[in-house]
């Protein structure tokens, strides 16, 4: 892309009341992502750890991440000189796990459910780990011991045995010691020293050295979300995913602070340049909306992660409404990552929400406290998934059994019931099983 750094930064700017329904149709959709393209590069990648294994590994990484290690493996307890931190930092840390860690708790309360559906048929369900989990912690271009903390504290809460967490090495070889030490918080059983499509088959089929896991969590780039989905396929895998992942985004409405709404846009725009933001107005006036505009410019060309954002944020839409039902009908309709609700009435709004990974409601709840510290979790689905998807939670790390104990009485009252249904399916031998024991019982 050719960049001229004198361009303003800005969105392309639309009015629902003046495009065609067909036009707002196009609003709605995500960038495409070639998916079926990166399945190809991926493929080969996934066969080669799953044959050879940790070799194979140690050969990705030299090639990916330009570094040689001796094992792919960081097993604990974590040397300190590793997890080395400022105070500062360290205690931002242990406050953000604290916050979260509280908030995934109480999601466990539901662990356990009896009912009682007719007298003597008493019906349970309660809650087991999933045994073994991989956790992805991208690299890259920004690390996210946030993403650590998100997906090793409900991991923990839930009682997994096994937490491996996988996240690319630095070129020295070495690890982010934030990530090392929320490994330590969080009680990882090992740390996969590998990123990509090679970390995620390692996690899938495990290797000498890396625990093959039942469930792989986590974000990344296309290569990493192309393996997720490549090896959910697999039935020699066994393995599930935590839900197709893709750029991220943010729907605004606004009719507050001109500053906060650019900085909430920016601050989802700076994580990458496939990063799409909406912003949607309700009845704003042509000076708000050129405030808003100037603001988003002046302020992404001062921060740190500008020439990302001088790509995100072209790609990224502002779409006048003229009422807040037209605003959420639309965003309802975005299914985005994260709502922000910039609105006088932003509590009562957030209840006409039906889609959306994340809601933060009214000006002083920026997008940012959720992303790290608040307690709420920030691994959200994203490219409209919002519409059939939750984002990670306790329940994510586990399954649920149920159960159920009949007393003779019960039996009583249900079995002819259940004859009746299975001689209407003609299967006689289940029919039979209920049958067996009423007679049994009558003599
Ligand atoms: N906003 C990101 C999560 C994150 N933000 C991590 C900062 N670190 C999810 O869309
Ligand atoms: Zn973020």
């Amino acid at each position: 892309v050719e960049i001229d750094p004198f361009d303003p930064i800005r969105m392309c700017t639309y009015d629902l009341s003046q495009i065609s329904p067909s036009q707002r149709a196009e609003l709605l959709r995500r960038p495409v992502l070639r998916s079926s393209e990166m399945m190809v590069k991926v493929q080969p990648i996934v066969e080669e750890v799953r044959l050879k294994g940790d070799a194979a590994l140690l050969d990705l990484t030299a090639k990916f991440d330009k570094v040689k290690l001796q094992s792919p493996v960081l097993l604990p307890p974590y040397p300190p000189e590793l997890m080395a931190l400022n105070d500062d930092v360290r205690e931002a840390i242990d406050q953000a796990y604290s916050n979260i860690h509280k908030f995934h708790k109480a999601q466990a309360k539901g662990d356990i459910l009896v009912v009682e559906t007719m007298p003597g048929v008493v019906c349970s369900r309660f809650a087991r780990p999933i045994a073994r989990v991989g956790l992805y912690i991208p690299g890259g271009t920004a690390v996210l011991p946030s993403t650590a903390l998100m997906l090793g504290i409900p991991a923990q809460v839930a009682g997994c045995h096994e937490v491996v967490f996988a996240t690319p090495p630095r070129r020295d070889g070495t690890l982010s010691p934030e990530v090392v030490y929320v490994a330590h918080l969080i009680g990882a059983s090992a740390i996969l020293k590998a990123g990509g499509a090679q970390a995620v088959a390692a996690l899938a089929y495990g290797t000498e050295s890396v625990p093959k896991v039942d469930k792989i969590f986590g974000p990344g780039n296309q290569w990493v979300t192309a393996a997720k989905m490549l090896v959910q396929n697999d039935t020699d895998a066994l393995v599930s995913i935590d839900m197709p992942a893709g750029p991220s985004e943010v729907v605004a409405d606004e009719t507050a602070n001109p500053a906060f709404v650019a900085a909430d846009l920016l601050s989802q725009a700076e994580h990458g340049v496939d990063s799409q933001v909406v912003l949607l107005t309700v009845n704003l006036s042509r000076e708000t909306i050129a405030k808003i505009e100037e603001e988003v410019d002046t302020q992404a060309r001062a921060l740190p992660r500008a020439d990302i954002m001088r790509q995100s944020i072209p790609k990224s839409i502002l779409v006048q409404t003229r009422s807040v039902k037209e605003a959420m009908d639309f965003s309802n309709d975005y299914a985005p990552e994260h709502l922000i609700l910039h609105l006088r009435d932003a509590k009562a709004v957030a209840e006409e929400v039906q889609n959306a990974g994340s809601v933060f409601v009214g000006p002083y709840s920026p997008e940012s406290c959720g992303d790290y510290a608040s307690g709420t979790n920030h691994t959200l689905p994203t490219n409209g998934y919002a519409r059939q998807f939750s984002g990670v939670n306790t329940q994510s790390f586990q399954k649920h059994i149920t159960s159920q104990e009949l007393t003779v009485d019960g039996l009583k009252v249900l079995g002819p019931i259940v004859a009746t249904l299975a001689d209407v399916e003609g299967l006689g031998a289940h029919a039979n099983a209920v049958r067996i024991r009423l007679r049994e019982l009558q003599s």
